[in-house]
């Protein structure tokens, strides 16, 4: 989504500590929200710390984390972290502001998910430069390449550009990681269609990303799903109490099909009753196909998003405390 938008990643509830007795023990790998708020302002480039752009909130993902979750994913701007050009070198405010929330999160025992809030655009223009977006993530993973528990997100979001340059910038992300020495951390990668579930097949994103290649196999296809009519996750309204295992089958039956992992990176409904049944249905659908769907994410959360309709931002966000409490056992 877009920077008006959050996600809440994904926590695992599976912690034996936590469970009282009806919670089930999660199926989930990854659990937790979108970590709004470095993205922000993406207009004001490279933009000021607390006026255009700030970091999420330790508290808030703490608090989190006591929910179940365990993994966040920290939207930034690649301008921000490297501005004068990919293959350039790093601003050092931005870089230690992800620096600090990396360790924070990390530092908890959850995963950190660095995801660059793109759309596979770079100062807006639609990037080609296969070798310096190779760069950019280079540097990216050699700052990080000590760190299991981060996790490489290659863009959010590819839209209105060819397959096949999605699927070679995707391979080329996964070459540079693995080159800087960062071997050990999960990838996650998106398609094009602005990475819908939906139309994973139709838009014909399937046939290249199908074929990414990872030395370290680590390779986890992130897809995003709205349950509003268009899906775009503009509406408080989903389409049925059903749509969001409908939504998803076509991709559950890709991965099985190819062997692969999935991870639902962004979805979200308003907190009304039709909403929260598609959502335990899609969750429902999923945990019942864990052999490929290894976890889901909130859109979203983060200090910025006020009134938003699918906050889940605590203590008062409107998914926090009106769909939550009904999604817990896909933690
Ligand atoms: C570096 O980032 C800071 C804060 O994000 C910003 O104020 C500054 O202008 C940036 N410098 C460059 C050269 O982009
Ligand atoms: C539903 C939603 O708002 N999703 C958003 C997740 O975040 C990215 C970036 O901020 C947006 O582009 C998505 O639209």
């Amino acid at each position: 989504m877009k920077f008006v938008e959050i996600l809440v990643a994904a926590a695992t509830i599976a912690s034996a500590v936590a469970a009282p007795t009806k919670k089930r023990a999660s199926k989930f790998e990854f659990v937790g929200a979108n970590e709004s708020g470095a993205e922000f302002g993406n207009t004001a480039l490279p933009g000021r710390l607390g006026k255009d752009y700030t970091w999420p909130e330790q508290n808030a993902i703490s608090t989190m984390i006591g929910k179940g979750m365990n993994t966040f994913r920290v939207p930034i701007m690649m301008e921000r972290f490297i501005p004068s050009k990919m293959t350039g070198t790093v601003n050092a405010t931005y870089a230690e502001g992800l620096d600090n929330i990396v360790k924070f999160i990390t530092g908890k025992g959850a995963y950190a998910i660095i995801d660059p809030h793109n759309f596979g655009r770079y100062y807006s223009n639609i990037i080609t430069d296969v070798d310096g977006f190779g760069a950019w993530w280079s540097t990216m993973a050699k700052r990080y390449a000590s760190n299991s528990k981060v996790i490489f997100d290659t863009n959010n979001e590819f839209h209105d550009e060819d397959n096949a340059l999605v699927a070679n910038l995707n391979q080329k992300a996964i070459n540079a990681i693995r080159a800087a020495g960062a071997t050990s951390q999960y990838i996650f990668v998106e398609g094009n269609s602005w990475t819908g579930a939906w139309h994973w097949i139709s838009s014909g994103t399937a046939d290249g990303m199908g074929k990414l290649t990872d030395p370290s196999d680590k390779i986890v296809y992130e897809m995003h799903q709205y349950l509003d009519s268009d899906g775009s996750g503009t509406s408080e309204s989903c389409v049925s109490s059903t749509i969001g295992k409908e939504r998803l089958q076509a991709a559950t039956a890709w991965l099985k099909a190819n062997g692969k992992k999935g991870i639902l990176g962004e979805t979200a409904g308003g907190s009304n009753s039709q909403c929260i049944a598609a959502l335990q249905g899609m969750l429902g659908h999923m945990a019942d196909n864990s052999d490929v769907w290894s976890g889901w994410l909130w859109w979203g959360a983060g200090p910025w998003w006020g009134n938003y309709i699918y906050g889940m931002e605590p203590p008062s966000g409107p998914a926090y405390t009106g769909i939550l409490p009904s999604l817990t056992q896909y933690m």
